[in-house]
């Protein structure tokens, strides 16, 4: 339980350094690839990449407005970020397994002030009530609550803040980010518990739209299954590809620009990654998109541990 502490926190202390030090160097005109980069070489350095020990807990995700959570750059991805962009920056660290998954929002635009407060008194709320005990469905009504306290006035027009009803936080296992615990950010009734021991990512979203986000056919985050079984391979390249996939990352989620730097050869991984995932072998994370045109959503997790 401390070394998990210990770990927790020299990930938690990468992350605040990165995050410091993408707030000050991101600006318009830089491209999605670029900022990955920033954040990602970063992220190696400062934890000190080390196999599978200590590296980085998931690919960098820089959703931009509408788009609410997982898109990553792909190789040749020539998307410039705007001065009237909000851009979700959403990055994880890991030491031995144990995951950091924070996130913030970058504005340059003054109108989107008040999405931003929204969201991060929402945030607030679901830190203040998790704990131990914390039944899962009154986190979720208090972030609705608060979050929907909030309005923003657009060209004239005022939306009220929406939380996002299909998105939500979760629970973190070591090396595996999806835990198997939903925290969502709407009431709805859920009477799971939080308990001792757990650790958290309280994530929240806003939108000005209908509150509701669709899973989008592009796709660039993966990660092998912890349930994976094991299954014969018959393509010697899948086989191949597996491998990298077990020595590099093993349970933890990756992205194509991870496996280009490991010099996997480009044509035959979308193939592979089809198979594996065709095999249950590996699961795909779906960029989840929003009505196109409307304006932001707004992301902001924080990390609990769920102390004795
Ligand atoms: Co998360």
């Amino acid at each position: 339980m401390h070394a998990d502490f210990n770990d927790l926190r020299r990930a938690a202390e990468v992350h605040r350094q990165v995050r410091q030090y993408a707030r000050k160097t991101i600006k318009p005109g830089m491209t999605m690839t670029e900022i990955a980069e920033l954040i990602e070489n970063g992220t190696r350095a400062l934890v000190e990449e080390d196999g599978l020990t200590r590296g980085i807990g998931f690919p960098t995700g820089l959703s931009l407005n509408h788009v609410a959570a997982h898109y990553t750059p792909n190789a040749g991805d020539k998307t410039v970020l705007k001065e009237t962009d909000v851009m979700k920056v959403d990055f994880g660290v890991h030491v031995n397994g144990r995951i950091i998954d924070s996130a913030f929002t970058m504005h340059f635009n003054p109108r989107y002030d008040n999405l931003i407060a929204a969201v991060q008194d929402a945030t607030n709320t679901a830190v203040k009530h998790a704990g131990v005990d914390a039944i899962l469905g009154e986190i979720g009504a208090a972030v609705q609550e608060t979050m929907e306290s909030y309005e923003l006035e657009l060209d004239g027009k005022t939306y009220q803040v929406k939380a996002i009803r299909n998105l939500s936080g979760h629970s973190i296992n070591p090396y595996q980010i999806h835990g198997g615990k939903s925290v969502p950010i709407v009431k709805g009734g859920d009477q799971t518990r939080m308990e001792e021991g757990e650790t958290f990512a309280l994530e929240t979203f806003g939108s000005t739209g209908k509150g509701v986000v669709h899973n989008d056919v592009d796709c660039s985050h993966y990660a092998k299954r912890v349930d994976a079984r094991h299954v014969p391979l018959r393509s010697a390249k899948a086989k191949g590809l597996l491998n990298t996939i077990n020595q590099n990352f093993g349970t933890l989620p990756f992205c194509r620009r991870y496996l280009d730097r490991l010099g996997e050869e480009k044509y035959g991984v979308a193939v592979c990654l089809v198979t594996l995932n065709c095999l249950i072998i590996v699961e795909k994370f779906s960029r989840c998109w929003h009505c196109r045109g409307l304006p932001a959503i707004i992301r902001r997790p924080r990390v609990l541990y769920c102390a004795v």
